[in-house]
Order: structure tokens, then sequence, then C-alpha cells
């Protein structure tokens, strides 16, 4: 039971990184069908090293303010979006219940980031799940704002997304709703036959993952080896299922099509992002470090868009980092 329990949480650490999908027992299947989801993480180095670009929405922010955790300055960026009602949306308690490495939930925190909204995050242990056995739901990101459960990540933020901006009805655009959708269906797939691609590769994800989840000692060491070895097989398999032949030249064309998709403009939104920019970093953004996106950022044209996005989303706005 105790071996099955380990598989299982490998394949749902894998998940952590480019997964989608539940992944609940011991089954090889399983293990293929978290590994799509890839990493959902949002601590690496960079993160933590970005200039605060300001309260851009005014937003008031009761839980840093009370706790004094953390300040922000209203600088930068406040003029470009201060368009956004500063006192529609001040939750008191925002808790993001999450993968270190899930992409899903990294969309969320690029989203609550870029907007400044102070939030706590509850690292869910893969294997035992017991920060989530108060909800129905079984998957991250999970995200309570006051007491209310919100589940999805694009549900998440398009809730979000009202709640800052109540006088405009949400309408997204045809192309931000299109790329946003491009995201969960292609860019999300492509990620796990990157970083499991080799078994070097294979280990420093888990390294990644096992270092920034919420994993006890002897689980790290199990997922860190065991996931390496398991997911270097399953990406194989993962490859197959989303007609990736070559694993890097499905991640640059992925990253082609998205410059592409700017059309020589700054962000997709504009001279800001808008919520497709902030999915497609969202997502990157655990891999940027890793080999796969660092070779992305050396053989494609992503880089200064990817550059453009840090500074506009500027630093975390967890709070309990
Ligand atoms: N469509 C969901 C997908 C969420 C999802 O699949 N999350 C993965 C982690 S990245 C998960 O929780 N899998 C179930 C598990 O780990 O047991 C979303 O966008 O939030």
């Amino acid at each position: 039971m105790r071996r099955v329990n380990g598989i299982a949480l490998l394949g749902r650490t894998a998940a952590g990184i480019g997964g989608a999908t539940r992944v609940s027992g011991a089954t090889p299947q399983r293990l293929v069908q978290a590994a799509t989801i890839g990493l959902c993480s949002n601590s690496n180095p960079l993160w933590f090293n970005r200039q605060s670009s300001g309260d851009r929405f005014g937003l008031s922010k009761p839980s840093v303010a009370a706790g004094g955790a953390k300040c922000f300055s209203t600088s930068v960026a406040q003029e470009v979006h201060s368009h956004v009602s500063a006192d529609k949306f001040a939750p008191n308690d925002v808790v993001l219940y999450q993968y270190e490495a899930c992409p899903f939930c990294n969309k969320v925190r690029a989203f609550l980031d870029y907007n400044n909204i102070p939030y706590k995050v509850m690292e869910v242990n893969p294997m035992s799940k017991k920060e989530i056995k108060w909800s129905d739901y079984k998957k991250v990101p999970i995200l309570k704002v006051d007491d209310e459960q919100m589940v999805d990540s694009s549900d998440i933020i398009d809730k979000l997304f009202q709640r800052i901006n109540p006088e405009n009805s949400f309408v997204d655009s045809e192309e931000e709703k299109k790329w946003r959708q491009w995201v969960d269906d292609h860019l999300v797939h492509v990620l796990s036959p990157n970083i499991y691609r080799t078994p070097s590769e294979a280990l420093e994800s888990f390294d990644y993952i096992t270092s920034h989840g919420n994993f006890s000692l002897s689980e790290r060491l199990v997922a860190k080896y065991g996931g390496a070895a398991a997911m270097y097989f399953v990406s194989k398999k993962l490859k197959k299922r989303h007609n990736i032949t070559d694993a890097r030249a499905a991640l640059y064309g992925a990253a082609e099509t998205w410059v592409d998709a700017l059309k020589g403009r700054q962000f997709l939104g504009g001279s800001t992002p808008n919520l497709a920019d902030l999915a497609v970093f969202g997502v990157l953004r655990p891999i940027r470090h890793l080999k796969s996106g660092k070779e992305m950022v050396e053989n494609t044209r992503i880089g200064e868009w990817y550059s453009r996005m840090e500074g506009a989303v500027g630093e975390s706005a967890r709070v309990n980092a």
C-alpha cells in the first residue's frame, strides 16, 4: 500500500510541472496523465528578485496592512492600470492551495501578482492532500477568498477579474479567449515531454519539484529519484499522446507561435498584458530556469516578451513566502 501511494505521489508530483489530469492511483496511465500537467511553481530565484511594480490597481490590502508582512510601493504601473477601481475588491484573506510547480497554479499566481492581490500560499502535499481535505474538489489550484471557494484556474481568474472590474462586464476579446484556450489545450502539454526529456532533465525537474513542494524528507527522496526515472519513461508516452515527435521542436514552435500572435505588440493586450499574456507567462515561469526553459529563450524570439512580462508582473504578492 505504501508503495502504491509512493507511486501515486510521483505521478502527482510530476503533475506539478506539466500536468492537468487527476492522478490518484499507481498505474502507468495515471502517471502519464499526471505528467501532462507540468511544473507548478512560483518561487524561482528570479521571482523574488523582481522590482516591485507597485499597487497597480490601488487595491487595498487588508491582510498585508494588518499583518505588516509586506509593503507595496504605489509607483510605476499604477499609472497604467489606475482605471481599475480601488475599493471594489478588498478581500481580507486570500489563500491559494497549490502545488508549487503546477502550471495552473502558476497561472493564478501570475494574475494575483500582476494585480498585487496579497495572498497566502498553502502548499498541498500531493500524496496525502490533507491540506484540501475540507474541499470536495480534489485538484489544485483552489483559491479561498474570505469564505468563498474558487476552483479551476481559468474560472478563478475570470471571477477575480470580474470582482476587480465590476463595472465592466467581462468580455474578453476573441483573440484573448483563443490564446487562453491555447495555453490549456496546447502549451501545457508541451511542457512535460521537455522537462523529462532526458534522464538528467528529469532529475533536474524533480529536484526543483521536490525542493519547492510540500514533501516529508522520505517522500522527497523517493519522489526525486523515483519520479525522475518514472517520468523519463512516461514522457515518451506523453509525446505520442500529444503527437509530439521532437519535444524541443514543439516547445520552440509554441514559443514562436506565441511571438507571432503578438504581431509586433508589446503584449497580446497591447501596451499592457491581458489574461492570455498572464496565462502564457504563468505556465512558462516554472520551467524558465530549467534547461528546457533556458534553451527556449536562447533559441526562440520569446525572451523579450518574457522579460517584459517579468517587469510588468513585478514581485510576488505572496505574503507568507
Ligand atoms: N483545469 C484545471 C486543472 C487543474 C489540475 O489538473 N491540477 C492538477 C495539478 S497541476 C491536479 O491537481 N491534479 C490532481 C492531483 O494531483 O491529484 C485548472 O485549470 O485548474
